[in-house]
């Protein structure tokens, strides 16, 4: 499909990993969606360009680090956003974070006037940055978001605490204060206290009206 929906915007929000980025992003996303139709509004997340690991063995799987920008193709993240931009729908890949790897399925994102996207390292990469129109960093206190992840890990991903915890050590605290803190700097908008601060969601949700009315 090739649809014209004139210029674009790319709203992208980072921050570490459970800082609440997927629940910012969901939440405007929805309440737009309430309030003005699907249309218009489009949500991706960078967990599904995890890249393709089904050539690997499970136990070679569990030796990558996600945390890594290199456990990541960014290129086709940016080919998608490119591809949105130039007014054709895309098939966003789907991720199994218990098997580690893409499942077979894809999800068509149509193209949007507003497109909104989330993930921890999206502001670290220049290739992506130069897509992006509006950025927005969670900047959640690390202990919250090491609470959040404990929980999320063992309830959605099918996590052992000792998994977590040894992951948390090597790979996620390090990648934090290597590419993720130092991003923050890219940021226009910096969200204390997490995904349920709902001024700035209105904040973003007032800004993604003004754009749909241009
Ligand atoms: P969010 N992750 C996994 O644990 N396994 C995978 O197969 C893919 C990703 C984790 C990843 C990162 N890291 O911290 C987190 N580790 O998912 C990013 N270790 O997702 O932003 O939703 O927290
Ligand atoms: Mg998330």
């Amino acid at each position: 499909m090739n649809v014209s929906v004139g210029k674009n915007t790319i709203i992208a929000i980072a921050g570490a990993s459970a800082s609440g980025k997927s629940l910012f992003a969901s939440t405007v996303y929805q309440e737009l969606v309430a309030e003005l139709g699907g249309e218009r509004i489009a949500i991706l997340s960078e967990d599904a360009y995890y890249r393709d690991q089904s050539h690997l063995s499970f136990e070679q799987r569990t030796l990558t680090n996600y945390d890594h920008p290199a456990a990541f193709e960014h290129e086709l993240l940016a080919a998608h956003l490119r591809a949105l931009r130039a007014g054709k729908a895309i098939q966003m890949p789907q991720y199994s974070y218990k098997n580690h790897t893409r499942t077979d399925e894809t999800i068509a994102v149509q193209p949007a006037k507003v497109i909104l996207v989330e993930g921890i390292l999206l502001l670290t990469d220049e290739q992506l940055r130069e897509q992006f129109d509006i950025t927005v960093f969670m900047d959640t206190p690390l202990d919250v978001c090491l609470l959040r992840r404990i929980k999320r890990d063992l309830e959605d991903r099918g996590r052992s605490l000792s998994s977590v915890t040894e992951q948390y050590e090597n790979s996620v605290r390090p990648a934090f204060f290597e590419f993720i803190a130092p991003s923050k700097q890219h940021a226009d908008l910096v969200v204390t206290r997490g995904g349920k601060n709902q001024i700035a969601i209105d904040i973003i949700k007032a800004k993604i009206r003004q754009l749909l009315a241009e």
